[in-house]
């Protein structure tokens, strides 16, 4: 980790090197002269430290130091120096600087202004945005959640897969695809990884996951939607019915939340946020039983409808009431769910949301492995089977019962954190009107 350019970060200095030469580097956070005596805020990977120079011991240096402007990328040599009144402990007595990279002025987004910039300033700048503590730490808390959702799924013997992203054949049957031009042909963007890992069952691989991206051409711009995000999804094969799945699914969220807590409390003090840890077994609702909550409160929804944004909002205050964060809701109508969504009694299906207060975070269920009754709900949902041919031959020859979920990473991060904008928990976001940076 360390080189030439530095020796030490700013929060790994210890008692043992005060009083000795270190090298230190990083973006110039803020300068502030007092004409005799100047202190520079040096912000690295893991915090800030203060850089202290008086005017009288080297005029020269002095006079470099502080007309660097702020967000240039310095290293610094000199002398660690206690001080118990400074940050850290300690101070750095500079006695060579190397400017590697001078920032351009003005700059077009503050990283330590008290006012925060609107969020399209942000995400236009998105490189000094995530300069911030607080934007970083979101991508931190992602990152242990993710290392949790590995090492999860691997201890329940599902093994990593990646699956095409350039496909043939609409992954969801929706009308939100991503058409492309693929040589002489049309191809899609694959909206999830839906097929393929449903193909994946038939070759006794029996568990798999993959952390994907799913495109989808959603026209609406609001603050849950990405016209690409990522998620977590997995298949399992030789399962009897969604209740299987489900117990997978809640596990998975328990551990991801369990660690989030234990790993990231640096980050979540930073966001002055608190991890709420599901209850295990996660409550399971039935659509039905959703759909009378949601009208003894005077929604307007009836019986085959889907949840509509403010129906999930009222039942998660309906929930909340009851103490309850992460709820599942079973047994949809079948005609609200995709075609390869196992039905149940006639009307209803095998599938199943996790909503966390009052947001689906994910997704899945039971799938149909019977080839005639999956190319009869191909054709019931208005598509042809023929556009699914090679996914169909897969179910000719020996695919056993199986069922998964698709769980969105960034909707999980916005509900977990209580973030407005979902936007928020992606680096880069896709929207209807950003395709940059
Ligand atoms: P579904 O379409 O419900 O199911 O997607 C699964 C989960 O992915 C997330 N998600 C999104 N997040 C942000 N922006 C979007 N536009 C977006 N679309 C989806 C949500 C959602 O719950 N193939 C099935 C899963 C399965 O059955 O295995 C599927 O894609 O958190």
């Amino acid at each position: 980790m360390m080189n030439q350019y530095r020796t030490h970060y700013s929060k790994d200095v210890k008692k043992k090197d005060y009083n000795q030469s270190i090298k230190v580097a990083g973006w110039v956070e803020d300068i502030r002269n007092i004409g005799s005596i100047a202190f520079i805020i040096l912000r690295d990977k893991k915090g800030t430290l203060q850089i202290t120079i008086l005017k009288k011991q080297n005029p020269d240096l002095f006079k470099k130091l502080v007309s660097i402007p702020r967000e240039s990328v310095i290293s610094v040599r000199g002398l660690c120096k206690e001080n118990t009144q400074v940050r850290n402990g300690y101070e750095i007595l500079p006695d060579q600087v190397e400017v590697l990279s001078y920032a351009a002025t003005p700059l077009p987004l503050g990283v330590v202004d008290k006012v925060e910039a609107e969020l399209d300033t942000r995400l236009d700048n998105r490189f000094i945005d995530l300069r911030k503590q607080d934007k970083q730490a979101i991508f931190k808390i992602r990152n242990i959640i993710l290392a949790a959702a590995h090492e999860y799924l691997r201890s329940q013997g599902f093994i990593e897969v990646h699956t095409p992203k350039i496909i043939a054949s609409s992954s969801e049957g929706g009308t939100n695809v991503f058409r492309i031009q693929y040589f002489e042909k049309e191809a899609f963007l694959a909206q999830s990884p839906q097929l393929y890992k449903q193909t994946l069952m038939a070759t006794g691989l029996d568990r798999v996951y993959e952390i994907t991206w799913y495109f989808r051409a959603e026209e609406h711009n609001t603050r849950r939607h990405l016209n690409e995000s990522t998620a977590i999804d997995i298949e399992m094969a030789f399962i009897k019915n969604e209740e299987e799945i489900m117990k997978i699914l809640e596990r998975l969220v328990y551990n991801m939340c369990k660690k989030a807590e234990e790993k990231c409390r640096k980050e979540l003090d930073i966001l002055n946020k608190q991890i709420l840890i599901p209850k295990i077994p996660i409550p399971r609702i039935t659509y039905d039983e959703v759909i009378q909550k949601l009208q003894e409160k005077n929604s307007g929804i009836q019986w085959g409808e889907d949840l509509g944004t403010e129906d999930e909002r009222l039942l998660g205050e309906i929930m909340r009431e009851n103490n309850e964060h992460f709820y599942f809701i079973t047994r949809y109508p079948l005609e609200t769910k995709p075609f390869y969504t196992m039905p149940c009694k006639n009307k209803y299906s095998r599938s199943f949301d996790l909503a966390y207060n009052g947001i689906e975070i994910a997704s899945g269920g039971q799938r149909i492995h019977d080839v005639r009754l999956l190319e009869e709900r191909i054709r019931r949902c208005g598509l042809d089977p023929k556009d699914f041919d090679t996914y169909l031959k897969t179910f000719r020859y020996g695919m056993p019962p199986h069922g998964g979920f698709g769980f969105g990473i960034e909707r999980f991060l916005m509900q977990l954190l209580d973030i407005n904008n979902i936007r928020e928990c992606i680096l880069f976001p896709r929207d209807r009107t950003r395709l940059k940076p």
